[in-house]
């Protein structure tokens, strides 16, 4: 089911796409391709908003796919092939957060295509888009599968070498408490990406071993003794660079362990980044207030600010290839 889920303030209209399959209903704006709402067996797993007005001015990239970059680029700045890009700042001043201030989360995706159970949207970033080189096509379909998942499948061209970097950005909250910070999680990483002052990856790849970041046995969110300054907003190293087809790379579980979401990607990374420091103005989903660690990201993506890690795995885009991302979020 199609409908008009409100009008931009430049005339341009937001579609809102329904789907449904088995226990999943799913809610697809064509703004940033947001999951608005995920339902599982009628209980909604994900934070967003009734209203558009709300994700103009209150929304923390709620189901949004991030892009052309996700995550931070230091500076704002990179060299390709020898040659120096200004990118648009938009966070603290100096570094690129997501894209830039209007990045693929804040435009309006073209509806190509949609059924009762999949909905495929195309985005076109025109050369010079947020100071990126080239024009840029995506093609994106999220599914909602028979064994009880949806799938995410994004390509992408350039017409000239570019970075691509795109991610799902849903806020996950398994059981609609008030925090996530008794659910259990896992993720697939012996290392992670320790950060600046800023959240911009330092360049070393740090064992997770004996860290607060070892979730590799399941571990609950809520900070333990000694913990209480520990900030999880980092990504993990799943691999050292982007997979054939998609692996096992985290599971959540929620408190009662009644619920439970795996997430599976061909991507190299995983951003967890868990929300200790949202307090959304606005009510959400079911009237819902939103205040700190009201939801987790779990965001599947190439490491942060490759484009100026020369020992990071390339997130360069080259006119003779095509990017590929397939991430899935299987519940039971
Ligand atoms: C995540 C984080 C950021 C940011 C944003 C809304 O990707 O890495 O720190 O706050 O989402």
């Amino acid at each position: 089911m199609i409908r008009e889920f409100g009008v931009l303030p430049d005339g341009e209209v937001v579609h809102e796409i329904s789907l449904r399959k088995g226990t999943l209903q799913a809610s697809v704006l064509t703004l940033g391709a947001i999951i608005r709402d995920l339902k599982v067996d009628g209980q909604t797993v994900v934070l967003g908003f009734e209203d558009l007005q709300s994700y103009l001015d209150h929304s923390p990239y709620f189901g949004a796919v991030a892009g052309r970059c996700a995550n931070r680029i230091a500076g704002a700045r990179m060299t390709i092939d020898g040659q120096e890009h200004q990118l648009d700042v938009n966070e603290r001043g100096r570094h690129q957060l997501h894209g830039g201030a209007r990045g693929f989360s804040r435009r309006v995706w073209q509806l190509e295509q949609s059924d009762k159970a999949s909905v495929l949207l195309k985005l076109v970033s025109e050369d010079g888009d947020m100071g990126y080189p080239g024009r840029v096509e995506v093609l994106l379909r999220y599914t909602l599968t028979g064994t009880g998942a949806l799938r995410m499948k994004i390509t992408a061209t350039a017409d000239r070498t570019t970075p691509v970097n795109l991610t799902q950005h849903s806020y996950f909250n398994l059981d609609g408490s008030a925090t996530i910070l008794d659910h259990t999680l896992e993720i697939a990483a012996d290392s992670y990406l320790p950060v600046d002052e800023d959240l911009i990856p330092t360049g070393e790849v740090r064992k997770v071993a004996w860290t607060p970041y070892d979730f590799q046995d399941g571990r609950k969110l809520r900070r333990r003794a000694g913990e209480e300054t520990v900030v999880f907003d980092h990504n993990f190293c799943l691999s050292d660079a982007p997979r054939e087809s998609v692996e096992f790379a985290a599971a959540l579980e929620d408190a009662a362990g009644d619920r439970r979401m795996e997430v599976w990607t061909t991507e190299p990374g995983l951003q967890l980044f868990d929300a200790g420091g949202i307090d959304v103005q606005a009510p959400g989903l079911e009237g819902k207030r939103y205040g700190p660690h009201a939801g987790l990201c779990l965001e599947a993506q190439r490491w942060p600010d490759s484009v100026n890690r020369d020992g990071f795995t390339s997130v360069l885009l080259r006119p003779s290839e095509t990017y590929s991302h397939v991430t899935e979020f299987r519940f039971s």
